[in-house]
């Protein structure tokens, strides 16, 4: 059984893994045995990441792309793919713009969108390509909440989870023939940067916290078991689903 979850030999590449949940996913796929590669908007951005899993006994490098410039994340697709063999890709660089829709700016929109959804689209095609030709590949996107429901003052972000829990399925649906899964994690509200306004304002937060049935915020560890689960030989036969991890967020 501990083989089925086992990464030993893979190599991953996990963006956004400076902090929060891709380092926390970054930490869990090399504790599982994997290559970890981890990607940041900067160069120091992984340092950190990459000193926890050494640290921790793993193998880890750090590259760095601004996941909002296409040629960068072209250029980090290039550099990763040189490295060797990436069976594992986790895209969970994603950024997050707060105003009311009336007067968002577009600007905000399509840095949005460009590194929610075309970085994490951009990486697929071209990891995924790779993977098309060795027949084997694991491809995990972060979905949200937000992939589900409108919410609040976050228009760009809501567009962009809903778009990427799209992207999820529709390349689940071409490449699952080549044993590729392809599939997302929903995470709930979690104590991250992303969610820091969120949880400073005292009435989100408490209402937040009123309707998790489990009572209380994701801590980032929270993910490791999804992530190591779509990561592995044990969701060979999952393609195209979104796992909320949620703490019952979604039934209630
Ligand atoms: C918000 C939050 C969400 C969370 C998370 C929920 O404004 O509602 O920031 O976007 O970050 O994505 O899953
Ligand atoms: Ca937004």
């Amino acid at each position: 059984m501990t083989s089925l979850f086992s990464l030993a030999g893979q190599t991953a590449l996990v963006t956004g893994a400076s902090r929060g949940l891709g380092q926390a996913i970054a930490v869990a796929l090399a504790a599982a045995g994997a290559n970890v590669i981890c990607t940041s908007s900067t160069q120091e951005g992984s340092r950190d990441t990459v000193a926890k899993i050494t640290a921790a006994g793993g193998n880890a490098s750090g590259l760095a792309a601004d996941l909002s410039n296409e040629a960068a994340v072209e250029q980090l697709a290039q550099q990763a793919l040189a490295l060797g063999p990436i069976g594992i890709l986790v895209n969970c660089g994603g950024t997050i713009f707060r105003a009311p829709a009336h007067e968002f700016p577009m600007q905000e929109w399509h840095k949005v969108m460009a590194v929610n959804v075309d970085a994490a689209f951009l990486l697929s095609q071209r990891l995924g390509t790779e993977m098309i030709k060795r027949q084997q590949g694991k491809i995990i996107n972060i979905a949200s909440m937000l992939s589900y429901s409108g919410g609040i003052t976050v228009p760009a972000y809501t567009a962009s989870k809903h778009a990427i829990a799209g992207v999820t399925k529709a390349l689940a649906n071409e490449w699952a023939q080549h044993n590729i899964q392809v599939n997302a994690i929903a995470p709930g509200y979690f104590k991250t940067d992303n969610t820091a306004a969120l949880q400073a304002d005292t009435a989100r937060n408490a209402a937040i916290t009123a309707r998790i049935p489990a009572a209380r915020w994701g801590e980032p560890e929270d993910l490791a078991g999804a992530a190591v689960f779509l990561a592995s030989g044990a969701s060979n036969y999952v393609n195209g689903h979104i796992l909320a991890v949620d703490g019952g967020w979604l039934a209630r």
